[in-house]
This record gives C-alpha cells, structure tokens and sequence, in this order.
C-alpha cells in the first residue's frame, strides 16, 4: 500500500507530540470473562416409545421432561457449579431384552439417575443393571410387587403395587357388582399376570368363583378364540390383566360376541384409550389406577404440561414429573448429583409433587399409595373413587384432605391449585352412591402393601 509520504510525517509528529506531553493511551479493558460452561447431569429416561403402548411411553417421558426443563429455566446450582439437566431418552419397546440393552446404554452414559422403565417386565431385570451400576431408579408405572423385593438399596416406585391394587379392584367388583362367577383373562407379562393372579386371590377369599385362567399376550389383538370359550362359561364379570392396546379390542369382541358381563380392568388398561379402541363397548368398564387421577394432580402440573406438549396427560405422566423432581430435589440437597453421595436424600424424601405426598418405606415403594376406581362413561373413564389409608374417598373429599390448613395457606388460589379443577373434572357417575356405599364397608381393601406384604430382604 502507498502511503503519501506527507500523511506519514504528519502522523510521526502527531506521535512524538503526544509523547512529548507525557500523556498514554488508556490500557485496553481486560478481555470479558466467559462464565464458566454448566455441569451437565444426564437423567436417564426410559419406556416404551414405538409399539403399541408408545402412547403411555411418550407420557411418561413428558412427565419427566417437564421435570428436567422447568429445573433448568429456575436455575440450579450443585456444589457451586451452575448445572444443566438433560434428559437422556431411550426406548425399550416395552420389551425386556431391548430394555436391558438400553438400560446398560443408560450406564455407559453415565446417567446419575433413572426415572423408569414403565413396564414390570422391563423394569424388573433393568432393575439389577442399574443396581449393579449404583444408578438409582424410580419407576413411576411398574407396579408388580417384586420390583422393590429384591433389596436393591437405589431402586424405587412412587406408584402402588398390584397386592394394593389388585385387591381394591377386586373387592370393588364383588362388592358394588356381586359376581358370581368371574374369568380371569391376562397377557402373559409380569405386570398383567401379576395382578390378575391378585385379583383372583382376592375374589376367592370373597366367596366369588373363579373359572381357569385364560391367557394371549401384550401383542394379542384378536381375542374371538378365548372370548368364544369364556363365553360358554357364562362368566357374570370378566377382570383382564393386561394394556389398553390389547384390552380395547377385547372388550370391543367381546360386545359383538353378545357379552353382557362387566369387564373390569387395572391401570395399564385404564385410560381414555379405551373409548378410542373399543367405541360404546367400552362404556360401564370398570378400572383401577395405582394412584391418584391425573385430574387430581394439580392444576400447576395439568397446566404445564398442556402447555408445553399440546395434549393433556394419559396416566403416569405426575408420576413421572415427581419421580425427576426428587431425583434433582435429593441432588440439591446433598450438593451432589453423585448417586453414592444423593442416594441417602431421596431414599429420605418427603416431597408434596403432583401426585401427592412421597415418602418411600424400607423397600422403596411408596408409603400409603392411594388406589382409583374408575369407570367409563361418557367415552371417558371417571373416577368413582379414591382408596387412601383404607377409606373410600370422593375427589372433593380427597382434595379437602390435601389441601394444607388454612393458617398454612396465606396464598389460597396457589396452595389449592392442585385442586381447583377437579369437582368439575370428577362429575360423579350415576352409580356412584350405589358404588360409594359398597366402598365404604371394604375398609380392608387396600390396605397398606407393608400390613400385606412379606418383611423385606435386606438392601443389597
Ligand atoms: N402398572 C401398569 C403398567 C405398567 C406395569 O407393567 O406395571
């Protein structure tokens, strides 16, 4: 480049004139820190996500989401470190092979927690490859008893068993129905013949006649063979044990084989999907859920959720969004996201979330889990009523029940947001005072699992 030689001169004397003068150009600012990047904790999630209850997967997967996402827009802070949570999602296809392969691919990650799987069946051998790892998991659908029997110090459920569920259901139907005879039908998994070897305990010791159990599996979707044979049995109830996908088209065959017996079913097969699958055959099913409703799980959560996925939640999706929650709330509280440090924490917690109080027992199940009787009306299933602590209770009754004391309440509209919407949401079926006066006299029913449950092994 040509530079005039005037121009230079000019600019040299403008320099020794400056320095001349004893003044210096100001020091250039120091260059802007860049903060220091988060910590990421990865939290593993984990169910089915294609097939045929990819439906169910994907809703509890929501729930643990909404969980990791509402974390990190608060802002948390772990051993001084600012921290970011990722959600770390794999899908087992409801298949216990695949769910031990992506439960070793959880470890390999190096996940610092597990909320899942949804299924028993995967849930339960997953189980020992997260203990092995030192990975706590909480489940928030697994409900077969075994899962929190084999002394896994780190392995959880923040849902009821099938010995509470099984039972609640089970005497609901004898009660409020009166059977005499009943069939038993189930899908060859842990989860449905578990409880329906439950259900059928507990109909016998009601004096109720149980017909040999019949059986298809979790991919079975033509049931006119079995419906054929039970029909000749001339079965007054008939309780499937087993997931809405394959319950649908059971209960729809079954009506246009002529049917006319109550079918009667638990939480796997106790969502709207129902009227989806089986239209007006599904009208007057009777169900249970391991839990609260989701219309009872507070209108903070139902809100979020709505908002942030576009649909409402199907079933587990509170259970899920609690289950996150106390793994990042015992991370905060030990300063730690290391499972060996945090463990203790959430084995202790005590946390009011979506569906309710957690505290968990020896085993890892929850303390009290409430049971929900449901039917389908209207083309969706409507709570009759909620078992907490061995009483039958109406939505409004439950909801007067947890809401905190008024003293402790200064801010009513946000202390009671859990519950505002439900009287609305839990219009009371026609049959509810015939179904509520049966309840109240099964006290038994649902007994806490610790009251009916073999002592616990000690923690591995
Ligand atoms: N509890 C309903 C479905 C999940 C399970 O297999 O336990």
């Amino acid at each position: 480049m040509n530079v005039p030689t005037k121009t230079l001169s000019l600019a040299v004397i403008s320099a020794v004139a400056l320095m001349g003068c004893g003044k210096e150009e100001p020091p250039p600012p120091p260059p802007v820190q860049a903060p220091p990047p988060p910590m990421v904790i990865k939290i593993g999630s984990v169910a089915p996500l294609t097939g045929g209850i990819a439906h169910l997967g994907k809703d509890n997967e929501n729930g643990a989401r909404l969980a990791v996402d509402e974390a990190n827009a608060a802002g948390v802070t772990i051993g001084g470190k600012k921290v970011k949570f990722e959600l770390v999602s794999e899908d087992d296809q409801a298949d216990p092979k695949v769910g031990n392969t992506v439960a070793q691919k959880l470890v390999d990650a190096k996940v610092a927690g597990i909320v899942g799987h949804l299924n028993s069946g995967t849930t339960i051998p997953a189980s020992a490859i997260y203990n092995g790892a030192g990975i706590p998991m909480i489940s928030g659908s697994a409900t077969n008893p075994a899962l929190t029997e084999q002394g896994f110090k780190g392995v959880f459920r923040v849902v009821g068993r099938d010995d509470q569920q099984g039972p609640a259901v089970a005497n609901y139907l004898a009660t409020n129905n009166k059977p005499k005879t009943v069939a038993v039908i189930d899908d060859a998994t842990a989860y449905g013949e578990g409880l329906a070897n439950e259900v059928e305990k507990t109909l016998k010791a009601a004096g109720v006649k149980v017909l040999p159990r019949e059986k298809g599996t979790d991919k079975t979707v033509d049931w006119k063979a079995v419906l054929t044979k039970v029909k000749g049995k001339k079965p007054d109830a008939v309780f499937y044990g087993g997931m809405d996908a394959t319950g649908g088209p059971l209960l729809k065959q079954a009506r246009e084989l002529k049917m006319t017996a109550v079918f009667a079913f638990g939480d796997g097969a106790c969502t709207d999907k129902m009227a989806e699958l089986a239209g007006a055959a599904a009208e007057g099913l009777v169900c249970s859920q391991a839990g609260i409703p989701v219309q009872a799980s507070g209108k903070k959560f139902l809100d979020a959720y709505k908002a942030k996925f576009k649909a409402d939640p199907i079933l587990y999706s509170p259970f899920t969004y609690d289950a996150a929650n106390m793994i990042i709330a015992a991370m905060k509280k030990a300063d730690s996201p290391d499972p060996a440090k945090y463990l203790p924490a959430l084995a202790a917690s005590d946390h009011n979330g979506a569906s309710g109080n957690i505290k968990f027992d020896e085993k890892g199940d929850r303390k009290d889990a409430e049971m929900t009787i449901f039917t389908l009306k209207d083309g969706k299933i409507t709570p009759l009523a909620i078992i907490k602590g061995g009483k039958s209770l109406t939505l409004d009754e439950y909801a007067a029940l947890s809401a905190p004391a008024p003293a402790a309440a200064p801010a009513q509209p946000a202390a009671m947001g859990g519950m505002q919407g439900m009287s609305g949401m839990a219009a009371p079926a026609p049959a509810q005072p015939a179904a509520m006066s049966g309840m109240q006299g099964m006290s038994g029913m649902a007994a806490p699992a610790a009251a009916q449950a073999p002592a616990a092994p000690a923690k591995k």
